[in-house]
């Protein structure tokens, strides 16, 4: 086959794409014409590459060169003829994807829990009053949680009902009266001693974190609540400063109107020992107890209580939470209803 002769049918068959794909109307069409002239098998542009093997081998270069032209210009027809049927099936513009008229949506924005917002609120009073933060363990000994803070073995506060004993590895029931029973700690009082076994005296600490207690659930009660532990110790404190640090923290807290009571009682860590009430919702509604170190505290931990005393409180975290935001059910705080938390706003 002569060159000439190749080319004219190249150009033949190019002319007769154009054409017809220039006037093409459907998708369906063009992918008729498609398979007609570059089909995989059987389209019209695989048949004059065959005949390519026909013509002289001085000729084939040229040959080539022109069957590539002829190929790439159908391609680039068959793309203009898609395009302008609608950019083929599947192409859809981002215009048409994103309606940009629609109103936006807003993001959930989390908040702090009003027990969060609390525990940073009186952290931030007390460091105000010069004390310093610290921390112990949920999970005691009876030591920490009892004997050291001088509740002797017979004392009902120890008793397996009042208290989350742990099992361990080693042992499956604990006698609450080893000295290594675990239990969970039922106050922040623990952190009392922990702090005077191993920081230099004077000190001035306070120490937030919950607590536990088998105490059935009622408005003002929860089986795990929270707790401001409060201690000071160093030469001549006395109750008067006990009683002027808790009316200044109730007034920086809850505000100057509020109403502050102490009542005689008894812990056996504190001696003497006061209740603290607040007057709330026409109620005194008691929110710790507090007193002045006990010397068998003291003793027991090594500390020369003629040289050195001290004061230490225990406040409970929800009730001065519920006291400042007006909530009157503790049990709402532990529901996890993201419509009643959203309303204390951090
Ligand atoms: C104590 O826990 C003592 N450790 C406090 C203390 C510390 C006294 C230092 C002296 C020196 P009490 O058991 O009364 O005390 O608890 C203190 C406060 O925790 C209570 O006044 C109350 O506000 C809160 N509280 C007690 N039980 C619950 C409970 N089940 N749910 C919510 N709050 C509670």
């Amino acid at each position: 086959m002569s060159l000439q002769n190749f080319v004219d049918s190249l150009d033949g068959l190019l002319n007769e794409a154009k054409q017809s794909l220039d006037s093409v109307a459907s998708s369906e069409h063009l992918e008729e014409l498609r398979v007609k002239f570059v089909g995989a098998k059987n389209g019209a542009i695989k048949a004059v590459q065959k005949l390519m093997g026909a013509i002289e081998s001085e000729h084939r270069p040229a040959a080539g060169k022109r069957f590539n032209e002829v190929r790439d210009a159908i391609q680039s027809a068959l793309e203009s003829a898609s395009e302008r049927l609608g950019g083929g099936s599947q192409k859809i513009s981002n215009e048409q994807l994103v309606d940009p008229t629609l109103p936006g949506i807003r993001p959930v924005l989390g908040q702090l829990h009003p027990i969060t917002q609390t525990i940073e609120h009186l952290k931030d009073i007390m460091g105000r009053l010069g004390f310093s933060i610290t921390e112990g363990p949920e999970i005691e000994d009876t030591w920490h949680n009892f004997m050291a803070l001088n509740i002797p073995e017979d004392h009902p506060a120890r008793d397996p009902l009042d208290n989350f004993y742990l099992a361990t590895a080693s042992k499956q029931m604990h006698n609450p009266t080893d000295r290594d029973a675990m239990l969970l700690r039922s106050q922040t009082s623990t952190v009392q001693i922990r702090v005077m076994e191993t920081q230099p005296l004077p000190l001035r600490i306070i120490s937030l974190g919950r607590v536990y207690r088998p105490d059935a659930p009622d408005a003002t009660h929860f089986p795990m609540f929270h707790q401001m532990e409060g201690l000071w110790v160093d030469k001549n404190v006395t109750m008067a400063q006990l009683k002027s640090v808790l009316r200044l923290f109730a007034t920086s807290y809850l505000g100057s109107d509020v109403k502050v009571r102490f009542r005689p009682s008894f812990f056996p860590f504190t001696e003497p020992s006061v209740e603290v009430d607040y007057w709330w919702n026409n109620n005194w509604i008691e929110f710790g107890g507090a007193g002045m170190v006990d010397p068998n505290v003291f003793q027991a931990l090594g500390i020369d209580s003629e040289k050195w005393s001290g004061f230490a409180f225990g406040l409970g975290v929800e009730r001065l939470c519920m006291r400042r935001f007006g909530i009157v059910d503790i049990r709402d705080l532990y529901r996890s209803d993201v419509r009643f938390l959203r309303q204390f706003a951090s």
